[in-house]
C-alpha cells in the first residue's frame, strides 16, 4: 500500500506553467510536445516529479483554471495521445507527474453549467450555486470575487445570480450536492488511472461558504488604492471553513487508494493553520503548501522564527514545504533581488522537506514588463493598476538568445522578458558560476548528500543581524548553513575554526577551502554550504 512510498522524501517538484514552457506547434504557445521534448533538461537539472498547471479544455478565460472537461486535454496543449505520451517517457525517464486539480469552480462553457443554467429545475442547477436577487435586483450580499467586483453574476435567463470565487466565467461548484461530489472525486479516478502520481490542489479553501450566505465584515486595515477590492472585506464566510478539512480528507482517501501517490494543496494561511491541516488530514504523503518564503518580509529573524517552529511542528511525521514563487506570485529574482535569489534558493534547497521550482527560477527569470496593451491576466483587467496581474511572472521560458529566446518560432502569447540575451539556459549551461550552475549543484547535494536529504534541522542563534545561520545533523556528520540576507557586510563569530566549503553563493570558492568562523567577515548577499 501506498505507506512503502518515498518519492515525495527523496524529489525535487519543478513547476510547469504550459503555456510557456515551451511551443512545439509554432502557435506562441507552449505545449504538450514542447514538455517532453524538455524532459532530458529537467533530468539533467536533478528534478524528479513535475507538476502542471491545468492543460484540460478550456476557453481560456483564467488561462485553463477555467475548465470545460475536466477529461480532457485542451487541443492547444495537444490531444489525450500526446498525455499518454508525455507521462510515459516521464516516467521512463524516473520523473513523476502532478496534475493540478481545480474542485472549486469549473469554467462557463463546461456542460454541467450549461444545463445548470438551462432552467431552475434541470438536474444539474443544485451543482453550482445559486440565489435570489435581493428586492431591488442586486446581488444577494457582498461577497467579493478575488479578481474584483461583486462574486455574483446575474444570470438573465432563469433571474437568479450564481456565485463565482474568481472570474464571472468561472461558476463555483457547490460541493454540498451529493451527486456534484462523487463526480468531482471520480475526476481524480480518471487521472489516477491513467497513472499520474498525484495533484496540485487548487483554491480548495473556497470550497465551502456560509449556506446561508450572509455578508461578509469590513476589513478595518485596507486601504483604497493600495488594496484590492475583495481584501476590503475580512472573508469569514466563504474561506477556510472547517468543511475545507473534511472535502481534503475525501480528496485524499480517493488518492490514497493508489499506490506511491502524492498531494500537495493551496493553503494561504498563517502557520497555526498550516500545522493543523497536516494533523488533522493526517496522511504523511498530502502537504499544505507553505508559502511564507514568499510572503514574510525578507529578514532572517522572521524567517528563522517561521522555519523553526515550522520544522519542529512536523517532526519526522510529516514533510516539510518550501516554495519561492509560482505562477500567481511576482518572481523571486524580482521580489528579493536576483543575488538574494541565490540566497533563497540556498535556503530552498538546504532545509528539510520537499522543494518546488516554478519553472525559469533556475536560471534567474525575473518578472517582465507587461505593457497596458499586453495584459492577459484577468486579475490585472479587474483590479488594475495595484501591482496584482500575473502576466510578469508567466512570461516564455528563456532557452537561448535566437529570437523568441528558442521557445517557439512565432511572437509568444506573452512578451519575452529581453534580458533573455544573456539570462537563458544555453549561456548559462556555459557558465559554471550561474545561477544555473548554483541550482544543478544544489539539487545535487539535496539529493545525494545524506545529511541535507535526511538530517535534522538544528536551529542556531542569529550570528549577526539579518543572517540566518542553522545546522542539519545526520549521526556525526554536521552541515552548517550560513546565509546573509544584507547587502552589508556582517562580522561574525561562530565556534568553528575549520569550516569546510561545500558550496558558496557565487560558486567562486573552492570546494574543500576551510574557513575559521571564529572571526569572519561575511559579505553582503553571501552565503555559504559548509560541513563541520
Ligand atoms: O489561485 C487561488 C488563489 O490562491 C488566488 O487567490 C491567488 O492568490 C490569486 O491568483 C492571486 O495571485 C488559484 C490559481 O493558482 C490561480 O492561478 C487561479 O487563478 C485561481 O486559483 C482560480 O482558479
Amino acid at each position: 500500500m501506498a505507506d512503502g512510498l518515498k518519492w515525495p522524501l527523496s524529489s525535487i517538484v519543478y513547476h510547469i506553467y504550459p503555456r510557456s514552457l515551451k511551443d512545439s506547434s509554432s502557435d506562441g504557445i507552449g505545449d504538450l510536445r514542447g514538455i517532453e521534448e524538455k524532459l532530458d533538461y529537467l533530468l539533467e537539472l536533478g528534478i524528479n516529479a513535475i507538476w502542471i498547471s491545468p492543460i484540460y479544455t478550456s476557453p481560456m478565460a483564467d488561462f485553463g483554471y477555467d475548465v470545460a472537461d475536466y477529461r480532457d486535454i485542451d487541443q492547444m496543449f495537444g490531444k489525450m495521445k500526446d498525455f499518454d505520451n508525455l507521462i510515459k517517457k516521464a516516467h521512463d525517464k524516473g520523473i513523476k507527474l502532478m496534475m493540478d486539480y481545480v474542485p472549486n469552480h469549473t469554467s462557463s462553457q463546461h456542460i454541467w453549467f450549461k444545463e445548470a443554467s438551462s432552467s431552475k429545475n434541470n438536474p444539474k442547477r443544485d451543482w453550482y450555486i445559486w440565489a435570489d436577487p435581493k428586492a431591488d435586483g442586486s446581488a444577494p450580499n457582498n461577497w467579493k470575487s478575488v479578481f474584483g467586483g461583486s462574486a455574483w453574476h446575474l444570470d438573465s435567463k432563469t433571474n437568479q445570480y450564481y456565485l463565482h470565487s474568481f472570474y464571472k466565467d468561472q461558476p463555483d461548484l457547490n460541493w454540498r450536492n451529493s451527486d456534484l461530489e462523487k463526480a468531482m472525486l471520480d475526476v481524480l479516478r480518471f487521472w489516477l488511472d491513467k497513472g499520474v502520481d498525484g495533484f496540485r490542489v487548487d483554491a480548495v479553501d473556497w470550497v465551502y461558504k456560509d449556506p446561508l450566505f450572509r455578508d461578509e465584515p469590513r476589513n478595518p486595515n485596507t486601504l483604497e488604492g493600495k488594496h484590492s477590492e475583495y481584501d476590503h472585506i475580512l472573508h469569514t464566510r466563504t474561506f477556510g471553513l472547517k468543511e475545507t478539512i473534511s472535502v481534503m480528507k475525501k480528496i485524499v482517501k480517493v488518492v490514497k487508494e493508489y499506490e506511491n501517490t502524492f498531494i500537495v494543496a493551496e493553503a494561504h494561511l498563517d502557520l497555526q493553520a498550516i500545522i493543523e491541516r497536516y494533523v488533522s488530514i493526517g496522511w504523511r504523503w498530502y502537504q499544505p503548501f507553505n508559502f511564507s518564503l514568499i510572503n514574510l518580509p525578507w529578514k532572517a529573524e522572521i524567517h528563522k522564527q517561521y522555519i523553526d517552529e515550522y520544522d519542529k511542528a512536523l517532526g519526522d511525521l510529516y514533510i516539510p514545504c518550501y516554495v519561492l514563487g509560482n505562477h500567481d506570485q511576482h518572481r523571486v529574482g524580482t521580489r528579493i533581488g536576483v543575488k538574494q535569489a541565490r540566497i533563497a534558493a540556498m535556503l530552498q534547497m538546504t532545509l528539510r522537506g520537499l522543494p518546488f521550482i516554478y519553472y525559469g527560477e533556475e536560471i534567474g527569470m525575473t518578472d517582465n514588463h507587461i505593457s497596458a496593451e499586453q495584459v492577459q491576466d484577468p486579475y490585472e483587467i479587474l483590479s488594475p493598476k495595484l501591482g496584482l496581474g500575473r502576466d510578469p511572472e508567466r512570461t516564455p521560458m528563456q532557452w537561448d538568445d535566437s529570437k523568441y529566446a528558442g521557445f517557439s518560432d512565432s511572437k509568444p502569447w506573452l512578451p519575452i522578458n529581453p534580458n533573455y540575451t544573456s539570462v537563458n539556459v544555453k549561456s548559462e549551461e556555459k557558465d559554471d558560476k550561474s545561477m544555473l550552475s548554483l541550482y544543478k549543484l544544489l539539487i545535487k547535494l539535496k539529493k545525494t548528500n545524506p545529511v541535507l536529504h535526511e538530517g535534522k534541522y538544528i536551529a542556531l542563534p542569529h550570528p549577526a543581524d539579518n543572517v540566518l545561520a542553522f545546522m542539519r545533523e545526520k549521526g556525526e556528520s554536521k552541515i552548517l548553513v550560513l546565509l546573509n540576507f544584507d547587502d552589508k557586510t556582517k562580522k561574525i563569530s561562530l565556534p568553528f575554526k575549520s569550516a569546510k566549503i561545500i558550496c558558496d553563493d557565487t560558486l567562486t570558492d573552492k570546494p574543500g577551502t576551510i574557513l575559521d568562523l571564529t572571526d569572519f567577515n561575511l559579505e553582503g548577499n553571501e552565503g555559504y554550504i559548509l560541513q563541520i
